[in-house]
């Protein structure tokens, strides 16, 4: 019988008070998987504004998981909480926290793919109140994860001793991969190429290699995914290796990227680098970056060690 994820986080040595607040999120994800599950019986896709049958506002479905995880996490004892959706924290009422553990989350990563049924998912991040509050480097995290809504339900996890899947079975979770491994080299390859007009010279040379295939300078032919969903897309990387890569680009140089520092990029870095691989801007390794603001964003370059370290030389 395997583990449940219950008995893992006890086995892992977790406080009471974090193992309360991982089971208050991922109890609040099979909700939210629920809710995804049913879809447009649910009447809840599609754009928010028209009603539903009993007349109540309808909500899109990212609305609905941010609400659903904001409760939970501060019914689970959160000091307080940060989301995609909400431009400002929520804090905990003064003395009913009951822990020190601040929570950050995008509720549903890859909305767009809700209206077409391709996999979406919740990605997390636990940091320890200080007084930083959210501002903290992601080498600062105590805990991330993410849900993956595809086919099964499942949850990837780290509190920093390796990286952990569990599957969904009838409202529980179970351990099914006990220390995901990412292989250091890969013939796989994530990037969205309608922006290759738009990437700097060091993310062209890198692609153009590998599209150069066998016959190039990486003498091995590669292959492409883009499922556009990060959380879909980072899965299959520590599943089975690869790489997941959005760059800065030139459409708006004041941006560094387009994806998300704080609960994007900083709870899949921490999950890559448990299992083994590697997560960079193409400068520096990203949880090592001090953030300035709560929603700022950040090139994306992470997976397989090996490509990882190769795309970041060319850019030094
Ligand atoms: P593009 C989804 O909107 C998201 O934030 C990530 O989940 C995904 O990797 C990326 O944006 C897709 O971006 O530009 O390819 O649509």
């Amino acid at each position: 019988m395997p583990q449940t994820l219950s008995d893992f986080l006890t086995h892992q040595g977790a406080p009471t008070q974090l193992v309360k607040l991982l089971n208050g999120v991922t109890e609040a994800c099979v909700e939210i998987s629920t809710e995804v599950r049913r879809g447009a019986l649910a009447g809840i896709l599609g754009e928010a504004g028209s009603d539903n049958i009993q007349g109540e506002h309808q909500k899109k479905l990212d609305v609905i998981a941010n609400d659903i995880l904001l409760q939970a996490a501060l019914d689970s004892g959160a000091y307080a909480v940060a989301s995609e959706e909400m431009d400002e924290p929520v804090l905990a009422a003064p003395g009913t926290s009951g822990s020190d553990y601040l929570l950050l989350f995008d509720p549903l990563d890859g909305s767009s793919n809700i209206d077409v049924n391709v996999t979406i998912g919740t990605i997390f991040s636990v940091l320890r109140r200080t007084d930083a509050m959210f501002l903290q480097p992601g080498s600062a995290q105590v805990a991330a994860g993410y849900v993956a809504y595809g086919p099964a339900t499942q949850l990837v996890i780290t509190l920093g001793q390796g990286t952990a899947a569990f599957t969904l079975d009838k409202g529980q979770w179970w351990l099914t991969t006990e220390r995901i491994e990412i292989p250091a080299d890969t013939k796989e390859f994530a990037i969205n190429a309608s922006n290759a007009r738009h990437w700097e010279v060091p993310v062209k040379r890198y692609v153009d290699e590998m599209l150069a295939g066998k016959t190039g300078p990486l003498g091995k032919d590669f292959n492409m995914r883009w499922i556009a969903s990060m959380v879909a897309d980072v899965h299959r990387v520590l599943t089975r290796g690869g790489t997941f890569m959005y760059p800065r680009d030139s459409r708006d140089p004041s941006k560094a990227g387009k994806l998300r520092l704080m609960y994007e990029a900083n709870p899949m870095s921490f999950l890559v680098e448990q299992a083994g691989g590697a997560s960079t801007n193409g400068q520096q390794r990203i949880l090592d970056l001090a953030p300035t603001e709560l929603h700022q964003r950040v090139a994306v370059f992470m997976g397989s060690r090996h490509e990882i370290e190769r795309v970041t030389r060319y850019h030094q």
